[in-house]
């Protein structure tokens, strides 16, 4: 048994995320946390609300309530919205917990007795209208990079580059909208990332089985000379972790809060001390998963991610571990994504554009976004999100080949055997020919899994669900039965059981569609097919089931229009 520590990039508390966030990190985790454990892996899959910050603030701001109460708002509003949506965290954490506070302080410690973090006067935008120095997303301009107007202090959404709010070509306050803006000189702690370099350089060699994605974006910024600049992990705003060194105050850093892109990533460790307290488990437990010298070192670590987040998970959070010096488990596989698209155009939080977690969920079940979004991933290029695709996915896969197969089978051996499992005979040529098929494809399947190649995943269990329908299609339970009931009963025995496999195999994707089948296949088995005729046998005669209710529903074209519509604008 293997044991897979996985975690998804941290969603910002500012606001419920759209599809396009989800696909991008959250649900790909998930998908690979629930597959490990149908595996009989041991899981540990987290995630948390990133809740410091400038976006935190802005958006406190604009919701006219205290930074602390909206993020405690916000973080139960997520944590319902990623249950309802089948997110199975061990545990869904906040960056601003105790536990984060104390490890975060401890890391700059750390890497401050390593001779690694300087103190530099440092030149921040200082806003006369606000009164007040504006870090980060509290500045917006134009990017130096690409050119983009809508740039954010921190970082050009458009071509991804790390930037200082200094660096803005025309900015303004995001505050006030004011461009009376001047530079003034304040201290702050700097991460001397270019100490590093080599180290990180032989680190990302090391990962030779990493995408081409990771590993481009991780170079680009090692070698482009800008990429390694030292990093100010410190700010001038309330709202965060206080600096502090371990437990003692850090002369001349009064007031000051550690940036919030030190600390999220700390929250990944963080979270599992949340997990072990809030489960009545010892520090033990969660560091077994964590330190290298308490038994992490069998651990495999996958981190799931947008590529805008690629830089800070393979040069700055590395440069935070390695330089503390101790012995931290570090990610083993990161697997980015591109974009989603919205038909025709991007996703947009500020303009409310696309499908939002929460609206998704008020117009069609979990599992149809799931399967969508999953079989379309934005792997190795971006990817596009219209109503058409959406209509035509669910309508094809979802409600004619897996639907429209349990509920013909069932309702078939209902009419004519009744609610059991049937006895016939002994599986013949036609059985063991789909047991070979299914074999092959169900290793494959595997295989993508494995390899967190979600889209192909996606389409080899479409496969495996069409060579059921295929054989049903060429058996003809219904014709046999007129001549030859007794092989008309081994047909739907066969189907029945592939019902079954169905489910236990298709559970990463669509979870609760699958608990409907093995509950309609009155079960609990959920073992994983490893010996695929076994598993088609799993089912005994006589055992009982149901003939469960449709499992989807057809989308129609008046729906698909009513939601082209209703999505397509700013969000009320
Ligand atoms: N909250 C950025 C994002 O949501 C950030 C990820 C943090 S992961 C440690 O895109
Ligand atoms: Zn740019």
């Amino acid at each position: 048994m293997a044991r897979i520590l996985i975690t998804s990039a941290l969603p910002y508390i500012n606001g419920i995320k759209h599809l396009g966030n989800l696909i991008g990190s959250q649900l790909p985790a998930d998908l690979y946390a629930r597959y490990n454990r149908g595996r009989g892996n041991e899981v540990m899959f987290l995630c948390a609300t990133d809740e410091h910050g400038t976006p935190a603030e802005l958006a406190a701001a604009k919701a006219d309530q205290p930074v602390a109460e909206y993020c405690a708002d916000m973080h139960k509003v997520q944590t319902d919205i990623a249950d309802r949506f089948g997110l199975s965290f061990d545990h869904f954490g906040r960056s601003s917990s105790p536990q984060n506070h104390k490890l975060t302080q401890q890391f700059a410690s750390k890497l401050a007795d390593a001779g690694l973090i300087t103190e530099v006067s440092d030149r921040q935008v200082y806003s006369n209208a606000d009164g007040r120095f504006l870090p980060d997303r509290y500045v917006e301009g134009t990017c130096p990079n690409c050119g983009h107007d809508g740039a954010r202090g921190d970082q050009c959404e458009e071509c991804t580059k790390q930037l200082d709010p200094t660096d803005l070509i025309n900015p303004r306050s995001a505050i006030s909208g004011s461009t009376d803006l001047e530079v003034r000189e304040t201290k702050h702690l700097f991460l001397r990332q270019s100490a590093m370099r080599d180290q990180l350089d032989q680190w990302i060699d090391s990962k030779t089985d990493w995408p081409v994605l990771t590993t481009s974006i991780a170079k680009k910024w090692l070698h482009d000379g800008d990429g390694l600049q030292d990093r100010g992990i410190t700010r001038d705003l309330d709202w965060g972790v206080p600096v502090k060194k371990g437990d003692a105050d850090w002369p001349g850093m009064e007031g000051k809060v550690f940036y919030v892109w030190f600390d999220a990533p700390i929250e990944y460790i963080a979270a599992t001390g949340e997990w072990a307290e809030a489960n009545g488990k010892s520090d033990a437990d969660w560091e077994r998963w964590w330190r290298t010298d308490k038994g992490a070192d069998d651990v495999k670590y996958v981190q799931f991610m947008g590529k805008d987040n690629v830089p800070f998970h393979t040069l700055s959070f590395p440069a935070t571990i390695l330089g503390s010096g101790e012995p931290w488990k570090m990610v083993d596989h990161l697997k980015s994504f591109n974009y989603l698209n919205y038909d025709g155009g991007q996703f947009s939080t500020s303009k409310g554009r696309g499908v939002f977690m929460d609206q998704a969920l008020e117009i069609l079940p979990a599992d149809y976004w799931r399967w969508w979004l999953l079989s379309h991933a934005p792997e190795s290029s971006d990817s596009e999100f219209t109503w058409e695709n959406f209509q035509q996915s669910v309508n094809k896969d979802l409600a004619d080949v897996l639907g429209n197969f349990v509920s013909r089978i069932t309702k078939f051996c209902r009419s004519k055997f009744g609610e059991a499992v049937p006895e016939g005979g002994e599986y013949g040529e036609q059985e063991q020919a789909l047991i070979a098929e299914l074999t092959t494809r169900i290793r494959a399947y595997e295989g993508h899994m494995e390899a967190m190649e979600v889209r192909k995943s996606a389409q080899e269990l479409r496969a495996i669900w069409v060579a059921g329908n295929e054989y049903l299609q060429s058996a003809a339970p219904w014709s046999t039965f007129k001549t030859d009931p007794e092989k008309a009963a081994t047909q739907v025995r066969m189907g029945l059981n592939l019902i079954r496999l169905y489910a236990v195999l298709s559970a990463p994707f669509i979870p609760t569609a699958s608990a409907s089948m093995l509950s309609a296949m009155n079960t609990l088995d959920t073992s994983w097919p490893d010996d695929v005729a076994e598993a088609l046998s799993a089912l005994p005669v006589g055992h009982d089931f149901t003939v469960p209710d449709v499992l989807f529903a057809k989308i129609t074209d008046d729906q698909r229009e009513e939601w082209q519509q209703r999505f397509s604008g700013k969000r009320d």
